[in-house]
């Protein structure tokens, strides 16, 4: 192959943005083919951005998944807007934002504030009208779309459903094209730069989701106090932090078989990410109002 014939590599940073519970985990997830972000039915999931690496044989895309935009009341809100906002606004190094809309809500005020801050993005939005599954009416649910954010119509979309593995081909046959030329960033196999301090934290806060209700999960942080790796064992020592002593004894239960099974969950999980053998041992602590402590917050990655 001469100089002139060969392929250019390329390569983009596509921040996957929108309101809360639209599917951008998920659309992540299956994207690079792993469980790597949380999802949950739970609105604010995600509380910081992750990145998803998938990889051609010419091209590599660095997703970003960020928390849902939106406002809420505590300053731990105020620090996931910060992460969203600093994802779309380009300062970590976005070429191409996709806004993920769930095409079953109806837009409101999240979706206009999504709109008022995209707005100022100059570089390439496209769009990804999301839960095509379960949603009746695709094509009324657009038009309702188009009518409120004029300008919509004329950007690259697809329309697609997050869950099914197809999702993935229709978002290549959308992305590829957009994809400026650009160097090889991670490794072929990689698919995040993620830590496990991190990623384990993450697993441990989607047991607590997928075992409790309400207020519970938003009012539940993990900390990874001690990780200790060998070759062939991690043995890592949490905390569960939540806000009042009614959270604690939720999270416990009855003779400690809430917090059983979230070990238990939380352990199997992380060890088949490692793929060695993990010990997890989890402990509760009241630290109330930690989701407007700044110094906490900062300590945890969450501040604004
Ligand atoms: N039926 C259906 N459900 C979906 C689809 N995509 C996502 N979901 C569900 O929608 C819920 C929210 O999905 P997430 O991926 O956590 O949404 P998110 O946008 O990351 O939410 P936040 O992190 O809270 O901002 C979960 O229960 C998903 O299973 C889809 O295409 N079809
Ligand atoms: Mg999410």
């Amino acid at each position: 192959m001469t100089k002139e014939e060969k392929v250019k590599y390329r390569s983009g940073f596509i921040a996957l943005a929108g309101r809360p519970n639209a599917g951008k985990s998920t659309l992540m997830n299956t994207l690079v083919g792993e469980d790597l972000a949380v999802v949950s039915p739970m609105p604010q999931t995600t509380r910081r951005n992750l990145r998803g690496v998938l990889s051609g044989e010419n091209w590599q895309i660095v997703f970003l998944d960020t928390p849902g935009i939106h406002k809420g009341r505590h300053s731990v809100n105020d620090g996931m807007l910060k992460k969203s906002r600093s994802a779309i606004s380009g300062d970590e190094g976005t070429d191409i934002v996709c806004r993920i809309v769930d095409m079953v809500r109806p837009a409101g005020a999240e979706e206009d504030l999504v709109a008022e801050m995209l707005s100022s993005v100059s570089g390439r939005v496209c769009i990804v009208f999301n839960k095509a599954d379960v949603c009746d009416d695709a094509v009324a649910a657009k038009e309702a779309f188009y009518t409120r954010y004029p300008g919509t119509r004329e950007a690259p979309q697809i329309t697609i459903s997050a869950k099914d593995p197809a999702a993935k081909q229709t978002f290549l046959d959308l992305i590829l094209p957009m994809l400026p030329e650009g160097p090889q960033f991670f490794s072929d196999d990689d698919i995040t730069d993620a830590d496990m301090r991190f990623l384990a934290s993450e697993l441990i806060r989607k047991h607590i989701i997928d075992a409790t209700r309400e207020e519970v999960p938003h009012a539940a942080c993990v900390e990874i106090l001690r990780y200790r790796e060998t070759e062939t064992r991690h043995e890592i020592d949490a905390t569960i932090h939540v806000e009042t002593s009614g959270q604690k004894a939720i999270i416990i239960g009855k003779g400690g078989t809430g917090i059983g099974a979230i070990r238990t969950g939380a352990q199997a999980d992380i060890q088949k990410l490692a793929g060695v053998t993990v010990r997890l041992s989890l402990f509760v602590a009241v630290t109330p109002k930690w989701r407007d402590n700044n110094r906490f917050l900062r300590e945890m990655g969450l501040d604004k």
